[in-house]
């Protein structure tokens, strides 16, 4: 069998996404997405300039051999835009064969471990009234566990708030939009959102919090105190884990669970906070380490140390990593939750999907392959538009992580 052709889809179907096609001469074709928010066309051309001509007559059923060649053969290893490349290889890869078997990619990985996958939706206000309300909408929706993120008094354009909608897409702006931020004053309001959530809703839900890189680790210590009477399912990227020994502090001051992994390309960011047992929850997802091959990896090894998945699924995530996303959860013994921020209508319509959302869960589907396909002719309906995340900085003009 062989890879008779490839190419980038670039499309904006509401924000951009960049997906790769695999064919092959048995008429089998399969889909991977290699979206990298606000720089998308860097790992387009990296697909179109660098990888493509190398797949043009390999096996597509040598999955594991095309994984290392595109990593280990580059000799540069890792990156968001190298192992994205190396994502979209072997999600279409996988699609491929998963089709060719006629199953399902979870009867490929080993079969089901869960009828369904829980996941958790995005609410968020501008003040805690607002907030309250979204995350009773969600409730009424039927999730099971909701992420809240407010507008801060003081704060200009706090992370995490879309103004009132249900959808929420941060990169906004044709060049990066200015966001405020402050420590302080984010430290004398969460608490107290958790706190009117609790009083609201019960503790029958199960709460998350995003700190987006911001805290240091001893505020995040702080942070993850105060929260504890609220019992929340976990904090999120706290503070930002280069220095992956920085947990050690949140760690041995806090019990609310901790979250991390959304921006790790590889297991080399996850395996010290894995073996030290520093988080629970491990972000990583398909398309940022290097797909279903990679992932996988990561899960085996959480699992050794119990801590547990939490993929990433925020809408620069085009559907095909989630299609993917759901599948692996379907099958990961050590399933935690998935993050499902809901695409639009119009990215729904690029990429028709088989999985689908009942109460509170997300079922994957019985396609053979991962079940996300694109339609060439509504996508280039969609031309690429430049579209960058914000930046933040503090009130003295200071850049701080967004
Ligand atoms: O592209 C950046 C987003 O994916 C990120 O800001 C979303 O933090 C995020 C989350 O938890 O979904
Ligand atoms: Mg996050």
């Amino acid at each position: 069998m062989k890879i008779t052709a490839a190419r980038v889809i670039v499309t904006c179907p509401g924000r951009n996404f960049v997906t790769l096609k695999i064919e092959t001469d048995q008429g089998v074709y399969g889909i991977g997405d290699a979206t990298l928010n606000g720089r998308e066309l860097a790992v387009a051309s990296y697909l179109t300039d660098h990888v493509i001509p190398c797949l043009i007559g390999m096996d597509p059923q040598r999955i594991e051999d095309i994984w290392q060649y595109l990593y280990r053969g580059a000799y540069w290893r890792r990156g968001p835009v190298t192992m994205r490349a190396v994502a979209a290889v072997d999600v279409a890869l996988w699609d491929i064969k998963a089709k060719m078997a006629g199953m399902p990619l979870y009867q490929l990985l080993g079969g089901r471990s869960r009828d369904a996958v829980m996941v958790y939706g995005h609410a968020n206000g501008a003040d805690i009234e607002q907030t309250v309300d979204a995350v009773g909408q969600y409730i009424d929706m039927g999730y099971k566990a909701i992420r809240a993120q407010s507008g801060v008094p003081g704060v200009e354009k706090a992370y995490g708030v879309s103004g009132g909608t249900l959808h929420y897409e941060p990169a906004d702006a044709a060049l990066p939009t200015v966001t405020g931020w402050d420590t302080r004053k984010s430290l004398n309001f969460v608490p107290k959102l958790f706190e009117k959530l609790r009083d609201t809703y019960g503790f029958d839900h199960h709460l998350l919090h995003d700190g987006h890189h911001r805290y240091t680790p001893q505020e995040a210590a702080n942070l993850g105190k105060m929260l504890e009477p609220f019992q929340l399912f976990w904090l999120e990227d706290m503070t930002p884990a280069e220095n992956q020994e920085a947990f050690r502090l949140i760690r041995q001051h806090t019990v609310t669970p901790l979250a991390v992994g959304e921006i790790f390309n590889t297991i080399w960011d996850a395996k010290d906070l894995i073996q030290n047992q520093l988080i629970d929850y491990i972000r990583t997802t398909i398309v940022g380490a290097g797909g279903v091959t990679h992932l996988r990896r990561i899960a085996d090894l959480a699992s050794l140390y119990q801590v547990r998945t939490g993929c990433h699924g925020a809408t620069d995530l085009s559907p095909v990593t989630m299609g993917t996303a759901l599948h692996f959860d379907t099958w990961v013994p050590n399933f935690g939750i998935q993050e499902y921020m809901r695409h639009t209508d119009e990215t729904d319509a690029v990429f028709p999907h088989d999985y689908h959302f009942h109460d509170g869960y997300l079922h994957c589907g019985e396609t053979p392959g991962h079940g996300v396909d694109i339609d060439e002719d509504l996508a280039a309906r969609y031309p690429y538009k430049p579209a960058y995340l914000p930046v933040a900085r503090l009130a003295d003009g200071q850049l701080w992580n967004w």
